[in-house]
């Protein structure tokens, strides 16, 4: 066993100074490469045209659209059984955005979405995709081929000299914008992108990408102080998309690493800011006062900084730093508690932000005063902002941001969670129970909610039909076990005791698989409204998932899929089962 630690240990001081190096290789010049060499995005498939058979109507009336206004009605048509569809916002922004593709012909036409009849266009996009279920085994085969030889040939790029794996190659095909949430631009045109809307970044002396032919790039830049490969500006929101490496690559796994570095780095001196922060709601000077407030908050409720991106201007979503009067509510006195907070905001994707908390008392003066001679559309903190915020934060410790915040507290909690949960004579799949209500408790605490998908009730329902039959399986191999014992009594020969033993194995089996399928049912049920996957990815140290799997002695794979483990990898490779956050 000691031979063994012994190679774990030189593994990980070999990965960890390989992390150093690549962290050097780019300290010094702020370059994130020196060569760079990709062939450039996959565009979307052309549009092509609907066989005439498959006719839209208006007003009753068969028109043939010209193929501009065509597409775009294909997009709507393909929509046509999703609740989006019979949304007030998605119907006028989609409208808006088709009449635009019109010839003036069908604009004088059409001008009204009720009158449209998509009816046959969305049975002819059925059909396709039933047509698509039913393919041979040699079509199929086909298409995984093309696929392959694309990632092939645009998956990969040479970055120094590393061939790493392109995260996103394929431009998303035009559609309809759908958002999260009520989102105000849902149903709007989200345009093609063309080679003439990319800006290819590669190195100078490199293989250049061609565009497609008769096409050229916006733009062909080489800075190889970022790491994407291409980008354009989307037209939704006005936000610029990005092709990246794919996550398991060097430079990914390695700016993962360094994120979770530096929320270990927050554990060691938050103790000394949240001593700075109390202080502070003492100052006399309101800016100061403000700020501590606002870092109370992001440090006890993960709130974000706020400002975030393109966001907030047209979705009306804020953050701690932009949170307005009409958002909180003060209660001096509360159900038992005293000072307490609700908050009620849209917060990052339109998600509802709704909490009661109880603060100290000293917050609530502050908030109290804050409020003060303010109308309910005021800024709470009117003091501060999203860019003052940060500056302090980064003057309390390098590279602190709010997000740290929540990655410290995220990563902090599941190791807590994991420990009180965990029992170690629990079976694999309690144990796997126990890790996903600790996944839970982080996400409930970032705000990770969903609504409960679509075929929830269903797949509930299937579930809880196969634990009725195994529990009918198991009554019946009982009374199967229980008359052998029966029988072996009776006649005591060697026989009948080994039916007896092949009963009891039996009974065990089932209940085994039943335990199983009832701690699903239990998981499943929990999970309705919360979202793992968001915490899971961006805010969990892998390294406190990797060790309790090494400690517990659980598959990685029960834990992370399979593009999660791509993620990362860096951290199953080094994680031991005492690592601590
Ligand atoms: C739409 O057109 C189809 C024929 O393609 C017809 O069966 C259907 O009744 C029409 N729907 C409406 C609402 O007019
Ligand atoms: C994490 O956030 C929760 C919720 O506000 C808070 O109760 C807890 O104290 C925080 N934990 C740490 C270690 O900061
Ligand atoms: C934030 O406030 C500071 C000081 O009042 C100001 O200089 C800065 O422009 C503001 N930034 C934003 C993004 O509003
Ligand atoms: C893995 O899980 C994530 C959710 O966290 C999901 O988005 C992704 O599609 C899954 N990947 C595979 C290969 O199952
Ligand atoms: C030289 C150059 O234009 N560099 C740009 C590359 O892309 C980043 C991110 O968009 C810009 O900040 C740089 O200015």
């Amino acid at each position: 066993h000691a031979p063994c630690q012994e190679a774990s240990k030189l593994i990980k001081s070999y990965l960890m100074c390989h992390l150093n190096e690549w962290e050097e290789e780019r300290s010094t010049d702020g370059s994130k490469w020196r060569f760079l060499e990709h062939n450039g995005p996959v565009f979307a498939p052309s549009y092509e045209p609907l066989p005439d058979k498959v006719k839209f109507f208006y007003d009753g009336k068969h028109m043939k659209l010209s193929p501009p206004a065509e597409e775009v009605a294909t997009f709507f048509a393909k929509m046509l059984d999703h609740e989006y569809s019979t949304k007030d916002i998605f119907r006028k922004n989609f409208f808006k955005d088709w009449r635009k593709e019109m010839t003036s012909e069908e604009k004088s036409k059409i001008t009204d979405l009720n009158k449209c009849n998509f009816s046959q266009m969305n049975d002819y996009f059925k059909a396709q995709s039933e047509a698509r279920k039913q393919m041979t085994k040699e079509e199929k085969r086909k298409i995984k081929e093309e696929n392959e030889r694309l990632l092939q040939e645009y998956g990969f790029c040479i970055m120094d000299n590393h061939k790493e794996r392109i995260g996103n190659f394929r431009i998303e095909p035009p559609g309809l914008f759908r958002g999260r949430g009520d989102h105000p631009k849902m149903g709007m045109l989200k345009r093609r992108i063309r080679p003439e809307d990319i800006i290819i970044n590669c190195s100078k002396d490199s293989k250049q990408p061609k565009p497609p032919p008769g096409k050229k790039w916006k733009e062909v830049r080489h800075d190889n102080k970022v790491t994407w490969l291409a980008s354009w500006t989307e037209n939704i929101q006005g936000s610029i998309k990005y092709i990246m490496l794919n996550p398991s690559s060097r430079i990914k796994g390695e700016k993962d690493w360094q994120k979770y570095e530096t929320a270990r780095r927050l554990k060691k001196c938050v103790d000394r800011l949240r001593t700075q922060y109390r202080d502070d709601w003492k100052s006399k000077e309101m800016r100061i006062r403000q700020r501590a407030v606002a870092l109370y908050f992001i440090d006890k409720l993960a709130l974000r900084a706020g400002n975030e991106k393109e966001e907030g201007e047209t979705a009306d979503t804020v953050g701690c730093c932009s949170l307005r009067v009409e958002h909180i509510q003060l209660y001096p006195k509360m159900d038992e508690q005293e000072f307490v907070v609700e908050f009620d905001f849209l917060g990052k994707d339109s998600i509802r932000y709704y909490n009661k908390i109880p603060v100290e008392k000293r917050v609530f003066k502050n908030l109290q005063l804050f409020l003060e001679n303010k109308q309910p559309e005021d800024d709470l903190f009117d003091r501060l902002n999203t860019s003052i915020l940060n500056k302090h934060l980064q003057e309390l410790m390098d590279g602190l941001t709010a997000k740290v915040f929540r990655t410290y507290n995220a990563s902090i909690t599941l190791q807590q969670q994991l420990k009180e949960l965990t029992t170690s004579d629990d079976s694999i799949p309690a144990k796997i129970l126990s890790y996903n209500r600790a996944n839970r408790a982080v996400a409930i605490l970032c705000n990770h909610q969903r609504a409960p998908p679509k075929t929830f009730e269903k797949s509930m329902q299937n579930l809880q039909t196969k634990i009725d039959e195994k529990q009918i399986q198991l009554s019946t191999a009982r009374k199967q076990l229980k008359a052998a014992k029966a029988d072996h009594k009776a006649s005591h020969d060697d026989k009948s005791k080994k039916t007896v033993e092949v009963k009891r194995k039996a009974v065990q089996r089932i209940e085994e698989q039943l335990m199983k399928l009832q701690v699903q049912a239990t998981d499943r049920e929990e999970n309705k409204q919360i979202a793992l996957g968001t915490s899971k990815l961006n805010y969990l140290d892998p390294r406190i998932s990797v060790a309790w799997c090494k400690k517990y002695a659980i598959p990685i794979e029960k834990i992370y899929n399979k593009t999660q483990r791509e993620k990362f990898a860096w951290a199953i490779d080094m994680a031991e089962k005492d690592y601590v956050f």
